[in-house]
């Protein structure tokens, strides 16, 4: 396998992982009963899924190698949501770098293709970072307790999941 084929398979690995971290912060949520919250995640569980997907047909379409290894356990417990959406925010900064690494491997190892792929991850990741930072600052702004939470525990709710068939999807 290719440097870069591993590389794409270490990516798809991360992604999923991502969506099981995402998991474990819907299952805080849910057992604090804030079902906005955990309604936000489940639709960011699902996306990382299909963020995985991207790049397994990907492989499977210029005719490289899927190997799906072991995911690693997430965490399970936080001390506030502002600390899950803190936590998140890091996730997405470590993702951001993991993809911008990916970029310069194929500029390097002159794989085209792969790097006209990852453009869309470029793009993505802004939007990622950004939506966590927002939720920082909000939960920073109005604190994370009491009628402020609730109020934004309502707001979170309006986040619809995107199609489970990556086929479907357009973003
Ligand atoms: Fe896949 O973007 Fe978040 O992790």
């Amino acid at each position: 396998m290719t440097k870069m084929m591993k590389a794409l398979n270490e990516q798809i690995n991360k992604e999923i992982y991502s969506g099981y971290l995402y998991l474990s912060m819907v299952n805080y949520f849910e057992e604090r009963s804030l079902d906005g919250f955990a309604s936000w995640f489940k639709a960011q569980a699902q996306e990382e899924l299909y963020h995985a997907m991207r790049i397994y047909n990907f492989i499977h379409e210029v005719g490289g190698k899927v190997v799906l290894e072991a995911i690693e356990k997430p965490d399970i417990e936080w001390t506030s949501p502002l600390q899950v959406f803190q936590e998140g925010l890091k996730h997405e900064k470590f993702i951001t770098a993991s993809i911008h690494e990916l970029v310069q491997m194929a500029e390097e190892e002159k794989e085209y293709a792969v790097r006209d792929m990852l453009q869309w991850f470029i793009v993505e990741q802004v939007e990622e970072e950004a939506n966590f930072s927002l939720h920082v600052d909000q939960l920073e702004l109005g604190g994370d307790t009491g009628a402020a939470l609730m109020l934004m525990n309502s707001k979170m709710a309006a986040r619809v999941p995107l199609p489970l068939s990556a086929d479907e999807q357009t973003e």
